[in-house]
């Protein structure tokens, strides 16, 4: 999920990413409804990408529903992108803002692994401003600094993304019936398939997924994922 003070850039990063068209504009609070969109990152993985309602300290009462719907996604994200106008002159007092809300979420986000603070807007800083940004960036974990505007930066931030959703993933296997072109197509869609070997009735898949899509498999198909490569494949 991609967070943040209004006019952030969150939606000029999100249409950066993902290709979309979201509305862009400079003026408060352009994006009024969480949006998702599939992203593919470099090592294949394919993520859902979520824009969010920008945050602000007080809350205009009109957006407190589309606000809440928000907060559930970003608490289900594997990945949460706190974007910041670098280039803002109330920029920390915008990113104090942001943190406070995400701390009334139940987020510790001075500690939870899953934040990436992107420092956007490089471009507007002047060019020892700048340096300094991007040197902070690469001396701190989970600090990415870059332009939505430009795409300086991003193929940086798109790497810190994958390698998160690498040590969040789980790697299962599970025997799919090859009838069964449903389970399938749904473990290539969200998943990552690593290795496939068919015999006359299943297929026998090692896939990589995310921990909240384990779940959703669960739930939604009546197969086991497990954490070991069953016996019966040794024959292969
Ligand atoms: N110079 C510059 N402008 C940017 C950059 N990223 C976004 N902008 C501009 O900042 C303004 C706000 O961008 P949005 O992407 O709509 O911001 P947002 O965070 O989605 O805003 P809300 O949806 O209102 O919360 C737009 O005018 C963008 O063109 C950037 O990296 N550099
Ligand atoms: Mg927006």
């Amino acid at each position: 999920a991609i967070v943040g003070y209004t006019n952030a850039g969150k939606s000029t990063l999100f249409n950066r990413l993902t290709g979309a068209e979201v509305f862009v504009k400079d003026l408060l609070f352009a994006t009024l409804d969480t949006t998702m969109r599939a992203l593919e990152l470099p090592s294949g993985t394919k993520a859902i990408l979520s824009d969010t309602v920008g945050f602000i300290s007080e809350l205009p009462t009109h957006l407190v529903a589309a606000f809440r719907a928000t907060l559930e996604e970003v608490l289900e994200a594997a990945v949460i992108l706190h974007v910041r106008d670098i280039g803002q002159e109330n920029t920390e007092s915008e990113k104090e803002d942001v943190l406070a809300i995400l701390r009334d979420l139940g987020i510790d986000p001075d500690h939870d692994p899953r934040i990436i603070e992107v420092l956007n807007k490089i471009d507007t800083l002047s060019a020892t401003e700048r340096k300094a940004a991007i040197t902070r960036a690469k001396r701190q974990e989970r600090v990415a600094a870059v332009s939505a505007l430009t795409g300086e930066g991003l193929d940086g931030l798109l790497a810190q993304i994958d390698e998160k959703l690498g040590e969040a993933r789980k790697t299962l296997f599970v025997d799919i019936a090859i009838t069964d072109g449903k389970a399938l197509s749904w473990l290539y869609r969200r998943g990552q398939v690593i290795d496939r070997a068919d015999d006359e009735q299943f297929a026998h898949i090692k896939v990589s997924l995310d921990p909240v899509d384990c779940d959703r498999f669960s739930s939604q198909f009546s197969y086991k994922l497990l954490n070991k490569k069953p016996r019966s494949r040794k024959k292969a």
